[in-house]
């Protein structure tokens, strides 16, 4: 219809077959059309092809054509030749030019025949029957394609040809835009689109959607939401307008902006609270706005002797939550006190303090607080206040008593404060009977100090003592009873000291009161070791250095420790005494040692090793682990106080003033915790006097642990041909000689303790050098019994220091040989006496010999 000229398409043959003629449509508008009638000759074949037709990406198109065609009958003479279809093919091609009809290349689509044929009727009424075919074909290999009409002996004229593809048109569903889309190449092909969001939204599920052959858009899956701020109208995401918000994309559209908050610009996603009121982090932002409370009203304190009972009621405003909450603060914190049930996050209005101190004023502050507190800067300003006086109360029963001076007739009692004396202690009633006569018949004796001699015993009786403590508040109530026996007769007043000390090691342990005599029968008692069942497990087989600290010590809040002084030097830091209140426990003076700043991590292993170590014993010879603090600066090991400090300097501070049973009470306590940590299997490697402490009541206990120290960091650690750092005069020879270190290398060092012991401190070998130390040891020499050493004693040193290990005694027959010494105290009566045999060879050079005295004295005698 639009070409104006003419079409010149294809014909075959180019002359009597197709015919391109002018005539006027229906409209009476002239169009262009392709006729051929050959209707009376037989054999027709006649090809009339289109221009080439460009695809487009189309997979399937639509071929139209419009046509009339002559009913064979309303023609006059025609005979079998006449037909009333024609043919329509297609042929797929690249090129846009071929010039001439190749019939074999093309492929049928159809016969076309006339739906309608018309008779020629008069030209005058212009009445034309048009028929239209339609039929589809796939193209799908091409850029193009040709069609072509074969005609074989009809009468037809093409009026119309429309080529046509399908497509799915651009739509919007669910949210989502799907563009316009060509259809598939099959009759039922689906093609799957997926659509993008709108402006504004995000994806809910992918959207998706099938177009289908016929252009129609099926299955529409998934799509998308508007996003916080924007509510879907009309297909779109439109601003929520000011006043409104819409928080999360999933709401189902703008709302209105919650009590006391408000929203000035369009697409708000939250509103913003109105001055005064906050929000809370949880809070959801379709909820009000809020206040923080006010004050607590009406608190009220009833003092119950030294505890306080706090009430009070909610406040006046609770600004419009329900989750508010109450906390305590005291002015003026104690690390003991106890708040019940609890002293913040309380949803209650009454709380129990005790624990406090008797007779003590004291300020309690009450805060209120709710889920805006913070976010208002108000945190703790909504509070009230209340001050007490607590009352006075008694003291708490005094919970450990000791004897010490035990004679025939009379002992000294000692004890402690009571762990809450609650006022000033004005006075300390002992009260006391013969176990016997049970309390038929008791004396009493007051006393201001924390000692009382008792006399006028009866011998070999045991006793039974009580000791309470009296304030201003009265008298509190009295110890549970302690048991204690006068003496049979000589030498048990030294006894004494060293058995009670023991009794008072086992202060830690559950009340254990045993008699003087029962002690004696049994000098093994206070031994916790089950044979064999505990064994030491070395903390360096933890990976992580951490678990073991925590597994064999407990972890201390630096607030229950005071530290008072500073007390030495250790290899970490400062070691400190102070002392130390742990909950719901007695305050007890306690040893510090710190870590100093900017440590390694090695020497953080190496302090804290030590702490795993003894944590792992329990012995009242070895000191005992209290616990560490870990988790602030500075790392600290806490351990018991031992008053006199360690033994060697103690001895030498004290020379001569002490008894020999009394330094054999002290080798006892020592060979004690020595057979523990051998039953244990713990190889100490560096025992000495310098590594012993002492406490207030002579008992010795056994220190100093830790691993790589003992061969690095002790001073008396020398540097030999082999083995580094090893205190070479404690130490056994094969120990140096190929660090074959063993209990009976303990029991080496063991003996040059006695000897340390006996000698007042003494140095050992005085002061030869550590070579000649080794070559004298190696040559047989042995240290010599120190000055009225008895000679048992000194016997015993040198089994220590056989040179065949296994011919050296064990802790415990060592600890037997000492028990049996102590209850037959004549047999340490004989000494050597030849004290000025005792001597050291220091140097000989056939002209000269010098020697020393085991007081140090230096002697050269001249051409011997
Ligand atoms: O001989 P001393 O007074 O006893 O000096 C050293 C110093 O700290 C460095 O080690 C003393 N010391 C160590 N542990 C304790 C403890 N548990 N009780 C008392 N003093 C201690 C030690």
């Amino acid at each position: 219809r639009t070409v104006p000229g003419e079409l010149k398409w294809a014909a075959s043959p180019s002359e009597g077959g197709w015919e391109e003629v002018s005539i006027m449509d229906e409209k009476n508008i002239p169009i262009r059309t392709y006729q051929v009638c050959n209707v009376l000759e037989p054999n027709q074949n006649n090809w009339l092809r289109t221009d080439w037709i460009p695809r487009s990406g189309a997979q399937r198109v639509y071929v139209e054509v419009k046509f009339t065609l002559r009913d064979c009958n309303s023609l006059p003479g025609v005979t079998g030749t006449c037909k009333e279809t024609f043919n329509l093919y297609y042929h797929e091609s690249n090129e846009d030019r071929e010039s001439y009809i190749k019939e074999n290349s093309f492929i049928k689509v159809d016969t076309v025949a006339a739906d309608e044929s018309f008779t020629q009727v008069d030209v005058g009424d212009r009445i034309m029957k048009l028929n239209t075919e339609v039929r589809d074909v796939k193209v799908t290999t091409r850029k193009g394609f040709y069609l072509a009409f074969q005609d074989v002996g009809a009468c037809i004229a093409l009026v119309s040809v429309r080529v046509f593809y399908k497509t799915c048109p651009l739509t919007v569903r669910n949210l989502a835009t799907f563009p316009d889309t060509i259809t598939g190449a099959d009759t039922s092909s689906l093609v799957e689109v997926r659509g993008s969001c709108v402006n504004q939204s995000e994806e809910r599920e992918e959207p998706k959607m099938y177009c289908g052959a016929d252009g129609e858009w099926l299955v529409p899956i998934g799509g998308c939401l508007c996003n916080p701020g924007y509510e879907e109208k009309g297909g779109a995401c439109k601003a929520c307008s000011a006043g409104f918000y819409k928080a999360k994309s999933t709401d189902p559209g703008c709302a209105k902006c919650p009590p006391h908050s408000h929203s000035l610009r369009d697409g708000a996603t939250v509103c913003d609270c109105h001055s005064g009121f906050f929000r809370a982090d949880s809070d959801p932002p379709s909820m009000a706005c809020t206040q923080p409370p006010s004050a607590p009203q009406q608190l009220i304190s009833v003092v119950n002797e030294t505890s306080v009972v706090l009430e009070w009621a909610p406040p006046h405003r609770l600004g419009g939550r329900s989750d508010t909450s109450y906390s305590l603060d005291t002015m003026g914190w104690e690390c003991n006190v106890l708040f019940s049930p609890g002293q913040a996050g309380l949803k209650t209005t009454r709380v129990v303090v005790s624990e406090l101190r008797a007779h003590t004023h004291y300020t309690f502050i009450v805060h209120a607080r709710n889920g805006v507190s913070q976010a208002s800067g108000a945190g703790a300003a909504q509070s009230v206040s209340v001050s007490v006086t607590t009352n006075q109360a008694t003291p708490s029963p005094v919970s450990f008593i000791q004897a010490t001076d035990v004679t025939r007739h009379s002992l000294s009692l000692s004890w402690q404060q009571p762990d809450r004396p609650n006022g000033v202690i004005l006075e300390y009633e002992v009260k006391f009977y013969e176990k016997d006569q049970r309390e038929r018949s008791y004396r009493i004796m007051r006393t201001f100090s924390r000692s009382v001699d008792v006399t006028g015993l009866n011998p070999l009786t045991v006793y039974v003592f009580h000791v309470r403590a009296r304030t201003a508040a009265g008298y509190g109530e009295f110890s549970t009873p302690f048991e204690f026996s006068t003496n049979s007769g000589i030498h048990t007043a030294m006894f004494t000291v060293f058995i009670i000390s023991r009794s008072y090691t086992t202060i830690s342990h559950p009340p254990l009161h045993p008699s003087f005599s029962s002690l004696v029968s049994s000098p093994a008692l206070a031994s916790p070791t089950v044979a064999g069942v505990k064994i030491y497990v070395d903390p360096f087989t933890y990976e992580d250095p951490d678990q073991a600290i925590h597994e064999f010590a407990k972890e201390i809040d630096v607030s229950c420790i005071h530290i008072e002084k500073v007390i030495g030097m250790g290899e970490f830091g400062e070691v400190c005494s102070g002392r130390l209140r742990a909950q719901g426990k007695r305050e007890i003076y306690v040893a510090i040692k710190s870590l100093k700043a900017g440590y390694s991590d090695k020497q953080r292993r190496d302090f804290l090793s030590e702490a795993s170590i003894m944590g792992q014993f329990d012995h009242p010879n070895i000191i005992r682990l209290e616990g560490v603090v870990t988790r602030c600066k500075p790392l600290m090991i806490i351990t018991e106080y031992m008053e006199n400090g360690s033994l060697d300097a103690f001895l030498r501070k004290h020379d001569g003033q002490f008894t020999v049973i009394q330094l054999v009470g002290m080798l006892r306590g020592i060979a004690s915790g020595m057979k523990y940590l051998s039953d244990m299997n713990y190889v100490h490697r560096d025992l000495a006097a310098r590594n012993i402490l002492v406490n207030s009541n002579l008992v010795c206990k056994v220190s100093d642990f830790g691993l790589s120290r003992v061969l690095e960091d002790d001073p008396e650690a020398a540097y030999t041909t082999r083995v580094r750092h090893i205190p070479i005069r404690w130490t056994a020879p094969e120990a140096i000689a190929y660090r074959k270190f063993t209990t009976a290398s303990d029991v080496w060092s063991y003996g040059i303790v006695m000897w340390e012991v006996v000698s007042y401190g003494e140095r050992p070998y005085w002061d030869m050098n550590n070579q000649d130390v080794i070559k004298a040891i190696e040559e047989g020499y042995r240290l010599p019994a120190p000055m009225d050493c008895p000679v048992v004693l000194h016997q015993l040193m040198l089994d220590c220091w056989e040179r065949d290990r296994a011919e050296r005694p064990t802790f415990s027959q060592i600890l037997n040989m000492l028990d049996k010494l102590i209850r037959n105290p004549g047999t340490l009566r004989r000494t050597g006496g030849e004290r000025y045999l005792n001597v050291a060879l220091l140097d000989c050079d056939c002209v000269s010999v010098s020697i020393t005295t085991f007081e140090g004295q230096h002697f050269t005698f001249k051409e011997v």
